[in-house]
């Protein structure tokens, strides 16, 4: 195989001017006008117009390529577009080659007959999306999120890149991912499909492998070689005349992959070389793990379950909905999505749903959740709309769905494909039958619960189909019940149900609930003047998608805290609310382990910066909720219920062994002084949960005086190191009578962390260790800390944004807490 990349440097002008700018792909139209100066930063203030006004226009894209007379000999010469966004017209040396319509799609054509000898051209011209989606609702109105440009469901191009009710309405373009040329002769690997059979203490791995033969009766040799973790090396060879050639390993003692927490993510990988007369023509190498994963749905006393089920054990998946990274695709990177996808492996998810308002993520997206260990939930790319399954439409996303399943089925991180977000509910609940008909209904049904699943089935059998998210028994029948299937709740927020109303749910599996919050205010100054620094704002609600999200947020605030003192103060309540809100629905599915298996909160990660329900903010830094899901989502929780005076106390393990250890807790008074202590010896067993402990304090807690005062502390240890801990009030948060807690903070340098040790004289809530200018990564963040304990929290070094020396670091370092908020 000769690979000619046409990566690289490139030019790119709008189809009615003439001035060439310089351009980079893989990337994008806006990345380009952006290095040449040639647009304001669109997510700065109200840009966002001037942006969607750009795409209206057709962009081109050129550059020159040397042909070197070998690949021009080849049998078959293919051009290949991994990524082209969206209506393009690829031309060589002036010829047409391709049309295409679909971002998700891989193209190749074969230009053989095109090329010449030294210098060729290859063109790509990119029609405006925005335009034709606009035109194309005109003729055919079809429902889509509301806060999108009409007309988005015409086209396969990622949804959200139009807005929605988290990011902004611009459709950005370009060659998104690689653009090459191959060159090859006998023939090539057309695809590897593997399938794994595990039986009591060993694998057998069958490994089939489809050749693309230019010579029918020629013969090939397969090679296969698989090398263990530890560097073992199994081979196998056959020779064929056959297009298909199938062959098996015999994995003795395999080293089995594991979700996050369940144990380790051992990998293997499968090199896989097709060999004509022992030269190698083409090669393709696979990184995968042993494991058995389904989905189980089995009748039960509840109904009817929803688990993951890996290696025989069932797992509580834990994690959030990942969204496009950015509406500016040039700005993507692997390195981008390693470092988010760290943040999720280190505040302890072991799941990460991919929403179908966006993209199918890039390998290396796969590649790090099979090491990280995050169970990957994989919606097809369908999103909050109605769709035409007219015939074009099917023959096109048949191939989209290939091309994607064919390249991510093998990773050990898969889980499930999920058929699409929110279709199923949308069609029972949102007027579409009486809308649209029974026609388009009955299309929906015939793509989603007939189409898709026979043809994912038949691309990767192994892995679970779901028809849905959410959906209960399909055919649009209750999509959305708690006792069978996934459930989305959204009376939370949206409905503007307390918090507390998660305890009064029981769902399977919870795969969308959430509140939205400001992210902090370095993030905000991004995007700011110091006048739009007030959340009513021109600006600031320009960067809130959701209608009334604004005042939604300050009516959650109002709800549990008491009104803060000034902008910077209301950014840092709005996220405190949003984390309590997750705490207190993840804690009481997990301590109905079992009847519930999942809670995946929405949502992960922003598209740019402004105000939603994510968790890391668009420069990835950590919301409150981000550090809360590092204590929440803790393999072995402590939690606590409080209901009036009583409160009981849990133990959730969710990790493969027993738990054995000591829960001590302590009635404390707002200085920390204790009123009453006392302790027990936990054991709970694997994949388990229990309650521990019962406690009845109405005697100390008699008097409205003493509710305000007075707060509960619970430490979970093992031989005396502290697994999970937290504290309950009796009031809510803006009814308690807080002193001034005066923490005192110490910074020690060590050879690579620094290690800053608080203390304080009285109950202080939430405190936040931030940095004036810098960022970092902090050990705990957000954290209660009563007066009578010293908390250290550690800093890598090689976490901050600028280096520091130890007095910079000082001298930038602020700690605050929610009393700070008040006065
Ligand atoms: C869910 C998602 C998104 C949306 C979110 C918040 O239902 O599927 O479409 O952004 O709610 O409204």
């Amino acid at each position: 195989m000769q690979l000619l990349t046409l990566n690289g440097n490139w030019r790119l002008k709008r189809t009615d001017e003439h001035e060439w700018i310089d351009a980079v792909v893989p990337g994008s139209v806006f990345n380009d006008l952006l290095l040449a100066g040639k647009m304001e930063e669109p997510y700065y203030r109200d840009n966002e117009m001037d942006a969607l006004a750009l795409t209206k226009f057709d962009y081109e894209y050129q550059r020159s390529f040397e042909a070197d007379p070998k690949l021009l000999e080849r049998d078959t010469v293919l051009l290949r577009c991994e990524g082209l966004d969206t209506l393009c017209e690829v031309l060589i040396n002036g010829v047409l080659v391709l049309n295409t319509d679909n971002m998700h799609r891989t193209y190749e054509t074969n230009v053989k007959n095109l090329l010449r000898n030294g210098l060729n051209e290859i063109r790509v011209v990119i029609r405006s999306a925005t335009r034709f989606v606009i035109e194309k609702d005109k003729e055919f109105h079809l429902s889509s999120c509301a806060d999108a440009v009409p007309g988005i469901s015409h086209l396969r191009k990622a949804h959200s890149m139009f807005g929605w009710d988290w990011g902004p309405k611009i459709p950005d373009a370009g060659i998104w991912r690689d653009i090459s040329i191959l060159g090859y002769d006998q023939g090539r690997i057309d695809d590897v499909n593997l399938t794994q059979h595990h039986e009591a203490g060993a694998v057998r791995l069958d490994v089939r492998i489809e050749t693309e033969r230019l010579l029918p009766d020629t013969e090939l040799t397969v090679r296969a070689v698989l090398e263990a973790p530890d560097g073992t090396l199994l081979e196998h060879e056959a020779i064929s005349g056959t297009a298909s050639i199938s062959l098996s390993f015999e994995i003795t003692n395999p080293q089995l992959w594991w979700p996050r927490n369940y144990g380790e993510q051992p990998l293997y990988t499968l090199r896989v070389i097709l060999l004509s007369d022992k030269v190698e023509i083409d090669g393709r190498t696979l990184r995968i793990g042993l494991r058995t994963l389904v989905v189980r749905q089995e009748k039960d006393e509840w109904g009817e379950s929803f688990e993951f089920v890996v290696n025989g054990r069932n797992v509580f998946a834990m994690g959030a909905n990942y969204i496009p990274e950015d509406n500016v695709f040039g700005r993507l990177s692997p390195e981008r999505t390693e470092r988010l996808l760290q943040s999720c492996a280190e505040a302890n998810f072991n799941c990460i749903r991919v929403w179908g308002g966006g993209y199918y993520p890039n390998n290396q997206f796969y590649d790090a959740c099979d090491r990280l260990g995050l169970i990957v939930w994989q919606d097809h790319l369908y999103a909050c709309g109605a769709y035409d399954f007219n015939d074009a439409f099917r023959e096109n996303i048949r191939q989209e769905t290939i091309d994607n399943v064919k390249r991510i089925r093998h990773h050990a991180s898969l889980g499930i494909w999920s058929g699409n977000n929110e279709l199923e509910y949308a069609w029972a609940n949102w007027g579409w039958t009486e809308r649209y008909g029974e026609k388009l209904r009955d299309a929906y049904l015939l793509q989603f619960e007939q189409f898709l699943p026979e043809l994912n089935t038949e691309i990767d059998p192994n892995t679970f189909y779901w028809r849905s998210s959410p959906s209960s028994y399909g055919g649009i029948d209750d999509p959305n019940l708690e006792n069978v299937g996934d459930m989305h709740y959204w009376d939370v927020w949206h409905g503007r149900k307390p918090v507390n109303e998660f305890r009064t749910l029981f769902p399977r599996f919870m795969s969308e609930f959430g509140l939205q919050s400001f992210p902090s205010l370095k993030t905000v100054e991004s995007f700011t003047l110091p006048e739009d620094r007030n959340i009513f704002s021109y600006v600031m609600e320009a960067h809130q998608k959701n209608g009334t999200g604004n005042e939604k947020i300050l009516y959650y605030i109002s709800e549990y805290f008491k009104y803060p003192k000034d902008f910077e103060s209301l950014l840092y309540v709005s996220q405190l609310i949003q984390a309590e809100g997750m705490r207190v629905g993840v804690e009481h599915w997990r301590r109905n382990r079992g009847r519930c298996m999942g809670a995946i909160y929405w949502q992960l990660n922003d598209i740019w910066p402004g105000a939603s329900w994510s968790s890391l903010d668009y420069f990835g830094r950590w919301k409150a909720t981000q550090h809360a899901a590092k204590r929440f989502f803790a393999p072995v929780l402590v939690s606590a219920c409080e209901e009036g005076t009583d409160v009981s106390l849990h133990v959730t393990n969710d990790t493969l062994e027993r738990f054995e250890g000591l829960l001590s807790w302590r009635l404390l008074d707002r200085r920390s002084e204790v009123i009453r202590t006392g302790e027990t010896p936990v054991i709970t067993d694997a994949l388990s949960c229990r309650e521990v402990v019962a406690l009845e304090l109405g005697t100390e807690l008699d008097t409205p005086d003493k509710l305000r005062q007075r707060y509960l502390e619970f430490t979970l240890t093992t031989d005396g190191r502290e697994v999970s801990g937290g504290t309950a009030l009796f009031v809510k948060s803006k009814h308690f009578n807080y002193l001034d807690p005066r923490i005192t903070a110490e910074v020690t340098e060590e050879e690579d962390q620094y290690v800053i040790s608080l203390s304080a004289d009285a109950l202080a809530k939430f405190v936040l260790l931030d940095l004036r200018d810098a960022d970092a990564s902090w050990s705990d963040n957000i954290f209660d800390l009563s007066a009578s304990i010293t908390k250290r929290v550690v800093v890598p070094k090689s976490s901050l944004s600028t280096s520091l020396s130890l007095s910079q670091f000082q001298k930038q370092l602020c700690v605050s807490s929610l009393f700070d908020t008040y006065v």
